[in-house]
């Protein structure tokens, strides 16, 4: 039996898509917090590959952000002796539970799904059969582990509500397989805006590169990026519903220095925007400083990054297979 089986403590499992180099807003959202449930839960994190080809990937790039995505996991501090770091298309049940849970799924229930209409609004050249259904897979990925807790950002509440709906209705109608996950979402930056248009959540496959910054951009990138920050024009550092970009810039400046936005006000009152925007850019470049660092020697040793794919793939198959057998037959298969 694998260590992972035998602790008391909870389990957390979540996924990043390798559909570009991670953000700002990955980082606050999601991957912060899975470092800092490293020590205290069973943490299962994957690269979530087969959910990156719903959108048009080159192939190169796409293998290239696999080795990229993983490499940062392991720059923000995941460690593979801890906590199961693996690709999601090197464990088979994560495509095969998916089929078994599509014909458990409504039409209807993934008709509703927001990231479905704003990316097919965004790809409507590409609007494929696996947009759609993505949800599912996503479902998969967390049933196959039985995750007390899935980390993520605001905007994947609505996947996870799905996956508690497919998980639920499964049981019932099959017999008890599946653990019905909570969500985890930070109270702090659920939501990074972008940096250009503040109403949109940031995004790593924006096309308009100074919308997001980048985990791997260097200080002078990442300050030019927070001067050209799009702002409203009264030059008034507060929290307030008309004034988006500045929230967004407030609570990312809470979020990397711990300040509260009282804080934050007081420090900058009678200050200007451009101060403002320096400050942030600085707070941030300093949060990520160490990540470039870690990255460039992960990154250059593929060999070594292949054996981790290796080890993380054994140790995910062990769990996944397990509950994919037991779904198989509550189904009816003959194994
Ligand atoms: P894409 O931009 O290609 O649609 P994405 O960055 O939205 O991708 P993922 O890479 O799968 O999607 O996201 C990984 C994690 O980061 C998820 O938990 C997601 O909720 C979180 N996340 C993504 N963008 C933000 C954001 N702007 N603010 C907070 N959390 C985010
Ligand atoms: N759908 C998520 C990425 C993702 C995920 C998951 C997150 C795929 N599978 C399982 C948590 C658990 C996204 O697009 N951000």
């Amino acid at each position: 039996m694998s260590d992972i089986e035998t602790t008391a403590k909870k389990r957390a499992l979540s996924c990043v898509q390798p559909s570009g180099i991670l953000t700002l807003g990955n980082y606050l959202g999601a991957l912060k917090n899975f470092k800092a449930m490293q020590d205290d839960f069973e943490c299962i994190f994957a690269v979530a590959d087969l959910h990156a080809i719903t959108v048009r990937q080159q192939p190169a790039a796409l293998r290239q952000q696999i080795y990229s995505t993983y490499a940062l996991f392991l720059s923000i501090g995941l460690d593979p002796e801890k906590s199961i770091l693996f690709v999601q298309s090197h464990v088979k049940e994560h495509a095969a539970l998916s089929w078994l849970l599509s014909c458990n799924t409504q039409f209807g229930e993934m008709a509703r799904m927001t990231q479905f209409k704003d990316k097919s609004a965004k790809h409507a050249d590409n609007i494929n059969v696996g947009l759609f259904s993505y949800p599912v897979l996503m479902a998969a990925d967390i049933l196959l582990y039985k995750p007390d807790f899935v980390p993520v950002g605001a905007d994947q509440k609505q996947h996870l509500e799905i996956a508690r709906d497919i998980a639920n209705r499964f049981n019932n109608n099959y017999g008890e397989v599946f653990k019905i996950p909570e969500p985890y979402i930070p109270p702090l930056c659920a939501r990074v805006m972008s940096l250009q248009n503040p109403e949109q959540k940031m995004s790593k496959s924006d096309e308009n590169q100074n919308a997001f910054v980048s985990l791997l951009d260097d200080k002078d990138t990442i300050i030019r990026k927070f001067k050209r920050a799009v702002t409203d024009s009264d030059n008034k550092i507060c929290v307030s519903e008309d004034k988006p970009g500045i929230t967004n810039l407030i609570g990312i400046y809470s979020a990397v220095t711990g300040k509260s936005t009282a804080e934050i006000e007081a420090e900058f009152s009678g200050k200007g925007y451009g101060d403002f925007k320096l400050a942030v850019g600085e707070a941030v470049a300093e949060e990520l400083s160490p990540i470039y660092e870690n990255y460039n020697r992960f990154i250059s040793d593929k060999a070594e990054l292949d054996r981790m794919f290796r080890e993380g793939a054994e140790k995910a198959s062990y769990l996944a297979n397990k509950t994919y057998k037991k779904a198989m037959k509550k189904v009816g298969f003959v194994l």
